[in-house]
């Protein structure tokens, strides 16, 4: 079977707002992009995930889209982003578009128009229903907190959002406007944008009757068994293969929270032409608590292995996932599953990290600055916060829950989205190189430690240890599709495995602890060439703080 090219590839995910600003005005933009691209290039990742960068009022930064044929004012023109696509092309980039589409802003022309009148020719373009008594159709908490559903227009009807009420999400039941979505798509892959990373995807179909959700604490009910892989799901990915994706050679990516290695085979097994790989959260998920994501709370090594290895082998020859850490969602992963409180712990963890990842099966994604081992923000006011969901959330644990302030900003500080969201560290110069303006978020004050330009040209540097995680996945066959082996399961802190295929073995360790340690458990499996590893050479079964290998056999003596 011919391979995949995806397979191959390593994503780089960009976050224009906080990327590079070019104009001064404090925000990123697609100039700023531009002119950062030879960086990518330089590290090695091979595909440009960009996050929303379509005409939006930004209550949600670009998830909230009021024209999907048109760019950001903020970021730049039409104009901009086709130099930007030729550009990285020139390079050898490739450009995978952020698809929005299981909600749009309510700014967007059709949500103006179906909030008109129950006859408008738009009206079910969204999900309208009569309120209950006094009070919405359901009992559904959004994502943001509060009701999923508001009112708007003058029916006294209620529209749908699981996430803000500038949210509103799109009825898939209806054809004209699944034509609609495919109709947008086939205009960017006209364009010759190389694919699509799909928001939320998997919330596309909603259980007819939207029945009420069982309530977990406070007043809403729980939206997911009704949102969540749904019943049409299937049949809405098919036609659009059907209609859009099987007449590009791209990349489909399905971001898709709470779904099962079962449903992940459905939907990215290449006989069921659907998508290409998921991009799921079951690890993100480990550092929770009793009260959700909210906590100050450590993960376990035993958690954390426990899912990885069940995603390896469960995909293993029959699906695909992505590989990530970090997103412009989730806290920084050195300071998650890392160690950030030393720069030598810092740096060596960040490395460990990367190494765990990128030797697994899947396709690596990068987040910017996570190259760089930059960390999480401890913003000291609430007013410093950006996000939406993180100031709603401060709200709601500080008024209604009784959370102290500082006990609420501890948390923030382990799992504010805007952790990932601080201007991307440059150099060392004002702002992080980042912009020559007032920044729309505050820069890391970190960042004269922590930059790229003290990076780059640096062969000890995290930056320079990713380029050569990457150029590996392009170098060894078995890093691609190997099976996978989880080596002593219980060890309390090496993160061991072997990927295999008939000519190649591959042994990766990496060791979770912070100080220097005997690990004879190690002996058996440190055979073969010492490919990689973040300390150099190897001193025998003596493991130096999150020391990781990585070892090579080769041949037919396996
Ligand atoms: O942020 C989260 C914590 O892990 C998730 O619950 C997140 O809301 C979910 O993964 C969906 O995320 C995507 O859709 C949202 C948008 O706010 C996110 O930025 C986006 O990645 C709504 O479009
Ligand atoms: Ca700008």
């Amino acid at each position: 079977m011919e391979q995949k090219w995806w397979k191959r590839s390593v994503v780089y995910q960009i976050y224009p707002r906080s990327f590079m600003d070019s104009n001064g005005d404090g925000v990123g933009d697609l100039n700023g992009i531009i002119s950062r691209l030879t960086y990518i290039q330089k590290l090695g990742a091979d595909i440009i995930w960009l996050c929303p960068v379509y005409r939006s009022p930004n209550d949600d930064n670009g998830y909230d889209i009021s024209d999907y044929r048109d760019i950001m004012a903020e970021f730049g023109a039409m104009a901009d982003f086709d130099r930007l696509l030729e550009k990285a092309h020139s390079l050898g980039l490739k450009i995978m578009m952020d698809l929005v589409v299981n909600h749009s802003s309510d700014e967007h022309a059709w949500f103006v128009e179906s909030q008109r009148s129950r006859a408008n020719p738009y009206r079910d373009f969204y999900i309208w229903r009569d309120g209950k008594k006094d009070g919405p159709p359901n009992n559904w908490g959004a994502s943001f907190g509060g009701s999923a559903w508001a009112q708007a227009g003058p029916t006294g009807q209620y529209y749908l959002h699981l996430f803000s009420p500038k949210q509103p999400d799109l009825n898939w039941e209806n054809p004209s406007l699944r034509q609609a979505v495919y109709s947008l798509m086939h205009f960017w892959l006209d364009k010759g944008v190389d694919g699509f990373r799909m928001d939320v995807i998997n919330y596309i179909s909603k259980v007819p009757g939207l029945p009420d959700g069982k309530v977990r604490d406070g007043s809403y009910g729980d939206f997911g068994p009704y949102c969540l892989n749904g019943p049409r799901i299937h049949e809405f990915l098919k036609e659009m293969h059907r209609e859009v994706l099987g007449h590009y050679p791209i990349v489909t990516v399905g971001e898709m929270p709470g779904v099962s290695t079962d449903q992940a085979r459905l939907y990215t097994a290449p006989e069921e032409k659907e998508l290409d790989m998921v991009f799921q959260f079951e690890h993100m998920a480990v550092d929770n608590d009793e009260n959700g994501r909210w906590t100050t709370n450590r993960f376990r090594l035993d958690d954390l292995r426990r899912v990885l290895s069940h995603w390896q082998t469960a995909l293993h020859g029959t699906g695909w996932n992505s590989l990530y850490w970090n997103n412009h969602d989730q806290p920084r992963v050195v300071s998650r599953f890392g160690d950030d409180s030393t720069p030598e712990k810092r740096a060596a963890s960040a490395k460990m990290l990367g190494t765990l990842l990128h030797m697994m099966e899947g396709t690596p994604y990068v987040y910017q600055g996570e190259e760089l081992g930059m960390t999480n923000i401890a913003f000291d006011r609430i007013e410093d916060y950006r996000d939406i969901e993180t100031l709603n959330v401060y709200d709601e644990y500080t008024r209604q829950r009784g959370v102290a302030p500082q006990d609420m900003l501890r948390r923030l500080h382990c799992r504010s989205r805007d952790n990932a969201r601080t201007p991307m560290q440059w150099d060392d110069t004002k702002n992080a190189g980042f912009t020559t303006g007032t920044p729309w978020i505050g820069v890391n004050p970190n960042y004269r430690q922590i930059n790229a330009a003290s990076q780059i040209d640096d062969e000890n540097s995290v930056f320079s240890y990713y380029r050569r995680l990457i150029r590996l996945r392009k170098e060894i066959d078995v890093i691609t599709e190997g099976d996978y082996t989880l080596l002593l399961p219980d060890h309390p802190w090496l993160f061991a495995y072997q990927r295999t295929i008939p000519d190649q073995r591959l042994t990766v360790l990496c060791g979770f602890n912070g100080e220097e340690a005997d690990c004879a458990d190690a002996l058996p499996f440190c055979k073969g060439r010492l490919l990689l590893s973040n300390y150099g050479e190897a001193n025998g079964t003596i493991w130096r703080p999150y020391e990781a290998r990585v070892y090579l056999e080769e041949g037919d003596a396996l």
